[in-house]
């Protein structure tokens, strides 16, 4: 009956999704991040709009405050994975995972 397997599916997910997000650095809101720093409003950040943002470090009204610094040629290279030369909100995200520094060793007491 696959309707009982959806739901033992869906249980699954959660009971195992909250401990997935227990940790979560991507309480920094990327997506407000690169509207403010999206100067020229093309819904991506290029290279000199990453570096003329915020760091993050410091509490700039993004929900929480970053480990690591965002607004350096080497997290723009860091996080720009296709290579386009510009940062989607998608590839911004990553920089929790980059980081990750807020949740270093959370769920390994
Ligand atoms: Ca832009
Ligand atoms: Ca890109």
């Amino acid at each position: 009956m696959p309707h009982a397997r959806i739901r033992i599916a869906a249980a699954a997910l959660c009971l195992f999704a909250p401990l997935a997000w227990a940790c979560d650095p991507a309480a920094f809101d990327f997506d407000a991040y690169l509207k403010d720093a999206d100067r020229d409003g093309d819904g991506h950040l290029q290279l000199p709009e990453l570096l003329a943002a915020p760091s993050g470090l410091e509490d700039a009204g993004y929900g929480t405050t970053l480990d690591v610094a965002v607004n350096t040629r080497a997290a723009f290279d860091a996080l720009d994975t296709n290579r386009d030369g510009r940062l989607s909100s998608e590839e911004l995200w990553q920089w929790g995972e980059h980081t990750h520094n807020g949740c270093a060793g959370w769920n390994s007491r």
